[in-house]
């Protein structure tokens, strides 16, 4: 039970608990309100250190640990969603009544515009991206971020534009209480950051918390986790790879060929999408859905997606030498993502290079999507002994000391008619600074191995 706290307006007021990217998007917000503030983070020299130091001189900086005491001065703490809200330290603050809230959340209690938001455990950037994309088509001043790469402190700005699009985490999602978007999707539910939660379904509550207000819900229609979501007399608008019912967006067979479609009326061939694979229809479906509720402009949004190659890192074609297709998939950070990278390629035989930090996954679905559809696979990295034993059962499997390893490997194995898939299935941070990092070290590698074959 929190108690009542009675706080000393002169004191701190704020405390900033991390020293990241929105550490320092809180400590820009609250400077240019002239809002007093500390900082504090666990790490010894977090990445915003130096800028810190030099923005905001005479704030109290302490890292290496969260500063106990510095917390219990403040009447609430900003916490930057690379810590638990079950840390000791914020768990004893907040018993002792200081409010615990995120970037998110000061963001909601700040903007006056129309949000979207946008969660799942897989295709988020894309669907926010596409989201974006689409929202400047039709001409809108629109703005995107979030769990994207710019905190949503850094968007707001005045005059405000028509539209924010922001990309929740559920890490961001936990700390967030009085958001309301005017569209909000949970795009699917599978099992990722198992070392932050207790169990699949307290992760699926955390994501569950972008339906807050009173807006539309998109839901995955396919996906029973998230099904089980829908909230009456909410609105509601689903999106399924099956046949759309009214007010559905899904997939509809006209002229031999598959459509998307919105009720019975279908929209666009799915072979014009410039994305591929079966996972980014279900996230132009759900995109589309999102656009219909802001009333973005129809043919805008398609001509988005005929028209729109992808974020880099996410099933990114690389090379082709001597009849073999590499792929770059390091944003394929969970078991989910590798499951769709690999379904989604269709009959050619993969090599899958994989590995990392599982972050407490068992890989329940990896095996099954795996059987019949991987040749070989190249295990590297923190994890590598977990997946060798799900994956062992169903084909061949070895191991490489690092990704320059897993490349060469991959290249004296692959045969005309294969495709190397690097596609982690778990993050990248026990050897990267992080994924992109990761993915560009793929992507070297393979230009070096293939350098006499290929023009980069
Ligand atoms: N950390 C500590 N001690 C601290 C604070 C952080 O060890 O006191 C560690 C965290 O465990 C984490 C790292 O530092 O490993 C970064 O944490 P942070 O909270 O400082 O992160 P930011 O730099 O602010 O970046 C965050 C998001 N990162 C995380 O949630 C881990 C970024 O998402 C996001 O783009 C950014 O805010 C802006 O909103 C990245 C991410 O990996 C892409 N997200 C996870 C994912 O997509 O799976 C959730
Ligand atoms: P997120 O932001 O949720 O991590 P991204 O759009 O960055 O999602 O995609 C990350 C990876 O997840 C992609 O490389 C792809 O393999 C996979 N992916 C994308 N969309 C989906 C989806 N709808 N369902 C399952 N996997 C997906």
């Amino acid at each position: 039970m929190a108690k009542e706290r009675r706080h000393k307006p002169d004191r701190i007021d704020t405390v900033i608990i991390g020293i990241g990217a929105t550490g320092m998007s809180c400590a820009r917000f609250l400077a240019n309100r002239k809002l007093p503030f500390a900082m504090t983070d666990t790490r010894e020299v977090p990445p915003g250190l130096e800028e810190a130091r030099r923005a905001f001189p005479d704030i109290t900086i302490r890292t290496g640990l969260l500063d106990m005491e510095l917390i219990m001065q403040a009447r609430q703490c900003l916490v930057s969603p690379g810590i638990s809200i079950h840390h000791p330290v914020l768990v004893k603050a907040a018993q002792e009544g200081i409010e615990i809230i995120g970037d998110t959340e000061l963001f909601a209690r700040h903007v006056n515009t129309p949000v979207i938001g946008i969660t799942g455990s897989n295709g988020k950037s894309t669907v926010t991206t596409l989201v974006h994309e689409m929202a400047k088509a039709s001409g809108k001043d629109v703005k995107a971020g979030g769990n994207l790469g710019t905190p949503a402190l850094d968007l707001l700005e005045d005059p405000e534009p028509d539209l924010y699009v922001l990309e929740l985490s559920s890490f961001q999602l936990e700390t967030t209480h009085s958001l309301n978007p005017i569209a909000a999707t949970v795009l699917n539910i599978s099992e990722d950051h198992m070392d932050r939660y207790s169990d699949v379904a307290e992760y699926a509550d955390a994501k569950e918390r972008i339906f807050l207000g009173d807006g539309v819900m998109v839901l995955n229609g396919d996906d029973p986790v998230v099904a089980r979501m829908a909230k009456t007399p909410r609105e509601i608008i689903r999106f399924t790879l099956g046949e759309p019912q009214e007010d559905e967006f899904g997939l509809i067979e006209k002229g031999g060929n598959r459509w998307l479609g919105h009720g019975k009326r279908a929209l666009l061939p799915v072979q014009q999408m410039k994305i591929q694979g079966l996972h980014n229809v279900a996230n132009a479906l759900a995109a589309l859905a999102l656009g219909h509720v802001a009333g973005f402009d129809e043919e805008m949004m398609l001509e988005v997606l005929r028209t729109w190659s992808g974020l880099p890192h996410r099933c990114q074609w690389v090379a082709e030498a001597q009849g073999v297709d590499w792929y770059n998939d390091s944003k394929g950070t969970n078991e989910g993502a590798t499951v769709a990278a690999i379904k989604g390629f269709g009959d050619r035989p993969i090599i899958l290079i994989a590995g990392g930090d599982a972050k407490g996954a068992k890989f329940n679905e990896l095996a099954d999507a795996a059987r019949g559809r991987v040749k070989q696979a190249i295990l590297f990295g923190q994890d590598a002994s977990l997946l060798k034993q799900v994956l062992e059962p169903v084909t061949k499997v070895q191991q490489a000391k690092n990704l320059e390893q897993a490349v060469s490997a991959a290249d004296r194995i692959a045969k005309r008619g294969d495709r190397v898939l690097f596609s982690p299935a778990c993050a990248s941070l026990d050897m990267f600074e992080n994924y992109q990092a990761r993915g560009q070290a793929f992507i070297d590698a393979v230009y070096e191995i293939l350098r006499d074959e290929v023009e980069p």
